[in-house]
């Protein structure tokens, strides 16, 4: 009876849990679907507080579509080429390390984008449509507040801005439009170009530079882009009149007339360049700009050591953490002075023979291209506000010979007293006998201090040449001064 009583319970909760875990399996088959728009880090070089965050939408892919891939070849194909080495990408290949890209897979539910002078209507997320603005064939743009929408909710609960927004439009007819967005049609031949001059207006907002045909004098204000102006000398690009740009001469600076649409009273700063035509380079004027803007999301440094006050470290090493060691690099330096051959990300202070003492030791983080800066080299990409390519931290460090508690510059009697008042204290720091900074005055510091002791008749200024690792501590005063530029 007992046992058949039992077996009956255990029938039950077998089906009990059964019933649970079936219920489990259909919350989560069901969540997917209850879902948003899914999104996707396809490119991850880190935390996206400190890279630029391409976020990429597509407009007029169904589910079927983007079960086939097409989206995602748009969009791979794409991010192939802005970070390829082809001139016609520069300066986007050099700072490829600097960008995270992430989609965002919205569905339609039809292909392709409106043609309304064609009668063409399709039903689509995002409202792509061709003649955006009525008149102009080639304008393809989207709807912005849908668009808003679907990257409010992708993004919701993540630490990702979208600092760089891109469109696709699954179409092959040629066209592309800036604002908020940089929109362009996937399919086309031209997608690639497209979308990168679209990029020139909505991430860097530079101006178009050729001419419209009918439009004659140009007599509006001056125009905020930096790559346009109504001054027949181009102060606006001063410091690079006379630039003969390595990638060919149709890039030089200097001012010429017709821009903006216009073909009179208003200049650019090249013969041509990709705001002027496609399949062109940006020209140094733009260059520069974008890089700018690129600095504007991104500090050379990801992370350093930073030490809070009154936190004392032994033998540890300094270290800083660039964001991409191919185009920042690292000078490190004491009082200072560059120390030679410290260039990599950590600096053991002990490795460079210190004598007991306070320094500053600073990591200077810099971009190359400042070694370059009015060379006419290739890599001669910005000419202005230097600054912000490069950062600087510095520390204040106390070097002292390990047993040298009161800080005399000899290891002797005076020390010992000073360990032996404080014998097994806890709590205790460097002036109360704690020389490996375990928070405890004990037989380690004695045997440290006696190595010290046993070696010298101590003169007491450090000038026994190098001192050996084993006989220093550092420890960090006051934590770390960071001298940090501001935006
Ligand atoms: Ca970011
Ligand atoms: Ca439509
Ligand atoms: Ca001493
Ligand atoms: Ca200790
Ligand atoms: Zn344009």
């Amino acid at each position: 009876m007992t046992l058949l009583l039992k077996g009956d319970a255990m029938l039950g909760l077998k089906s009990i849990v059964r019933s649970f875990v079936f219920a489990v399996l259909i919350l989560f088959v069901a969540m997917p679907i209850a879902s948003v728009s899914a999104l996707t880090t396809i490119v991850d070089n880190g935390n996206p507080d400190n890279r630029v965050d391409i976020v990429f939408l597509g407009d007029g892919y169904t589910q079927t579509d983007l079960n086939a891939g097409i989206y995602d070849n748009h969009v791979n194909s794409y991010i192939n080429y802005m970070f390829s080495a082809d001139q016609d990408a520069d300066p986007f290949g050099r700072y490829a390390g600097f960008f995270n890209v992430h989609q965002i897979d919205v569905v339609s539910i039809q292909s392709g984008a409106d043609e309304p002078p064609n009668g063409i209507y399709v039903n689509t997320a995002l409202d792509a449509s061709y003649w955006w603005d009525g008149s102009t064939e080639r304008l393809l743009y989207i709807n912005n507040s849908k668009a808003n929408n679907q990257v409010n909710q992708a993004l919701s609960g993540t630490n990702i801005t979208a600092d760089l927004k891109l469109v696709t439009v699954n179409s092959d007819k040629y066209g592309g439009g800036g604002g908020t967005y940089g929109v362009y049609a996937g399919g086309n031949g031209a997608a690639h170009e497209v979308a990168m001059h679209e990029i020139g207006h909505s991430f860097a907002n530079l101006a178009d530079e050729y001419v419209t045909s009918g439009n004659g004098h140009y007599t509006g204000a001056e125009p905020s882009e930096i790559n346009v102006t109504k001054s027949p000398t181009g102060e606006k690009w001063s410091h690079w009149i006379g630039f003969q740009d390595p990638r060919g001469s149709q890039y030089d600076i200097d001012v010429f007339e017709g821009a903006r649409y216009y073909a009179t009273g208003i200049y650019r700063p090249s013969s041509t360049s990709k705001m002027r035509t496609l399949n062109q380079a940006f020209n140094a004027v733009s260059r520069e700009k974008i890089i700018h803007d690129i600095y504007a999301h991104v500090d050379p440094l990801d992370d350093w050591l930073n030490t809070p006050n009154s936190f004392s470290v032994y033998d540890e090493a300094l270290w800083v953490d660039v964001v991409d060691p191919n185009v920042i690099a690292l000078e490190w330096s004491v009082d200072g002075v560059p120390v030679t051959g410290a260039t990599g990300e950590t600096f053991l202070l002990s490795d460079y023979g210190f004598a007991p003492g306070s320094y500053e030791v600073t990591a200077r983080a810099y971009d190359t291209v400042l070694e370059h800066v009015g060379d006419g080299s290739l890599l001669d990409l910005v000419r202005t506000n230097l600054d912000l390519l490069e950062q600087e931290i510095t520390w204040t460090v106390d070097i002292r010979k390990t047993g040298d508690a009161n800080y005399d510059g000899k290891v002797n009697d005076l020390d010992v007293t000073i360990v032996a008042n404080n014998w097994r204290n806890t709590g205790t720091d460097w002036a109360t006998g704690d020389f490996n900074a375990d928070g405890v005055t004990d037989s380690i510091d004695l045997f440290l201090l006696s190595q010290v002791w046993v070696d010298t008749s101590d003169t007491g200024t450090g000038g026994g040449g190098i001192p050996e690792p084993a006989s220093l501590s550092i420890l960090l005063l006051g934590g770390a001064i960071l001298r940090r530029r501001i935006k």
